[in-house]
């Protein structure tokens, strides 16, 4: 199914670096609307949850750790497209291999700390803003 939705969290790199502004004004001038919003800090359950996929891989203690040290910005982006548009604004995981103009280009500083996540797919999308977000916080 065809969304028009995906989902962010701007990390806490970027919330202890005081980049919530500068970043929503990048999602802002690209064209998304803001469906839902919060700042909130993942537990490490919430976290083990959420990367669930990634459990078998090496760098997954580094990735709960990190992703639960300080609160994130939730955010659920409504565009055309969006899955893939958001995924180009915010560029490669690794920042070295980001485009220019991109926010992980411009805000992050590793591949570890890479500023913001963007959904991979309409499915994960769906999945991952219920994951933060009631359907009454939805607007
Ligand atoms: P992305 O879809 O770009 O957010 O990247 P992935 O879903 O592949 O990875 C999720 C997160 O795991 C990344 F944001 C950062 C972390 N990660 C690492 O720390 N090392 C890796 O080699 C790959 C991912």
């Amino acid at each position: 199914m065809i969304t028009n939705r995906t989902f962010t969290m701007l990390k806490p790199d970027s919330v202890e670096k005081g980049f919530i502004g500068v970043i929503l004004e990048k999602i802002n001038t690209a064209g998304f609307r803001i469906v839902a919003m919060k700042m909130t800090q993942m537990t490490v359950d919430d976290a083990k949850e959420f990367y669930a996929i990634h459990k078998e891989r090496p760098f997954f203690g580094e990735l709960v750790e990190f992703m639960t040290r300080g609160p994130i910005v939730a955010a659920v982006l409504e565009k055309e497209n969006a899955v893939e548009d958001f995924r180009a604004l915010i560029g490669a995981t690794n920042p070295a291999e980001a485009a220019e103009g991109t926010i992980r280009k411009l805000y992050a500083s590793s591949m570890g700390e890479n500023a913001v996540h963007g959904s991979d797919s309409d499915e994960n999308a769906a999945i991952e803003g219920a994951f933060h977000f009631s359907g009454r916080e939805l607007f």
